[in-house]
């Protein structure tokens, strides 16, 4: 194929979440929260990016480890003239590891909550990989997605890199694998990257980094509250936490106030008392066999898991069962 038969589809920029209305719900609340889906503007896009390269953030090069390591074999179970569906706004390095592999792809799907996002990656696509067919869906893949027909493709294989289904809850990942089982059903699969559970040190620093990255990152959940819905939140009033909660399985990441204070957003006011939190963030973490359970509670089949020498991360390919549990 020469780059002129590259087919990039046109991304129509549409509306997909409101988030004045998930503000007010979030700290409306009690306790207080506010949805980590909205982290990631175009500051929070960038900051985390430099999350991803930090010393101390080790799930992203562990994850890059494996995929150098088994790209091969992951690209013989994808097979050939399958349809690619990447959910969510993966890192290209990792998307490109597997198209390296992939060169008789039927298509590459990048589904993103950002149009922003998503133009430039398939632009940058398009222009490295001439022969690849991209189709960029606009959606936030955490709710429903809805895919063009794919009747060319043998297979559909979505592909979640980064352990992001470990900001869902076990419920609504459940929830979230069964909608993805039903896209891959037909001989499909779902390789997915999953970050395991281990030393509360290691994982508390992954997330409480010294160089403040990952407080500027939280913080500017607020930042983007003040500058999109007008609110005031005096960004020096609050300080990010995360810690590691045992029993749960999970980081969770937090703003707390750090005195009684007013803070208004829009029309709408919402009184703080000291030290009271606002969780902005769940990361679960899982056993390998752990995650392989709850996938096959959706209606998926375990083919293969790698992992790194110290197991600090996993990669898992599925399969996707014909019948599909209610
Ligand atoms: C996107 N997601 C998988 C990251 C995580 O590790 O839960 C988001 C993140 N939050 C703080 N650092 C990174």
């Amino acid at each position: 194929m020469t780059q002129s038969q590259t087919v990039v589809r046109k991304i129509r920029a549409t509306p997909v979440h409101d988030f004045l209305t998930d503000v007010i719900a979030g700290l409306g609340g009690s306790p207080k929260s506010l949805p980590c889906k909205y982290f990631y503007d175009a500051a929070g896009t960038e900051l985390f990016d430099r999350i991803c390269d930090l010393d101390a953030y080790y799930p992203t090069r562990t994850e890059i480890g494996i995929l150098n390591q088994h790209a091969r074999e992951m690209a013989w179970l994808i097979g050939p003239r399958a349809r690619l569906v990447e959910l969510g706004s993966g890192s290209s390095t990792k998307t490109r590891i597997l198209l390296d592999q992939l060169p008789d792809l039927d298509a590459y799907v990048p589904v993103d909550i950002s149009p922003e996002y998503l133009a430039r990656a398939t632009r940058e696509l398009a222009r490295d990989y001439p022969g690849l067919r991209v189709v960029p869906v606009v959606a936030d893949s955490t709710k429903t997605i809805t895919l063009p027909k794919g009747e060319r493709a043998a297979r559909t294989v979505a592909f979640f890199p980064g352990s992001t289904i470990g900001n869902l809850e076990p419920e609504q990942a459940r929830d979230f694998l069964h909608v993805v089982a039903g896209l891959c059903q037909g001989g499909g699969g779902l390789l997915i990257g999953i970050d395991l559970k281990k030393d509360r040190r290691m994982l508390e620093a992954a997330y409480d980094d010294d160089q403040r990255v990952t407080a500027a990152f939280n913080l500017n959940l607020l930042a983007r509250i003040n500058r999109e819905l007008d609110g005031d939140f005096d960004l020096g009033a609050f300080r990010h936490r995360a810690f590691y909660d045992e029993a749960e399985g999970r980081i969770e990441m937090q703003l707390v106030s750090l005195r009684r204070q007013s803070v208004e957003v829009g029309e709408s006011v919402f009184r703080f008392d000291e030290g009271e939190p606002i969780t902005t963030e769940y990361s679960y973490k899982y056993e390998v066999g752990g995650f392989a359970e709850l996938a096959k509670s959706a209606g998926f089949t375990c083919v293969r898991i790698w992992t790194d020498d110290r197991r600090l991360f996993s990669v898992q390919y599925f399969g996707v069962e014909r019948r599909k549990k209610a």
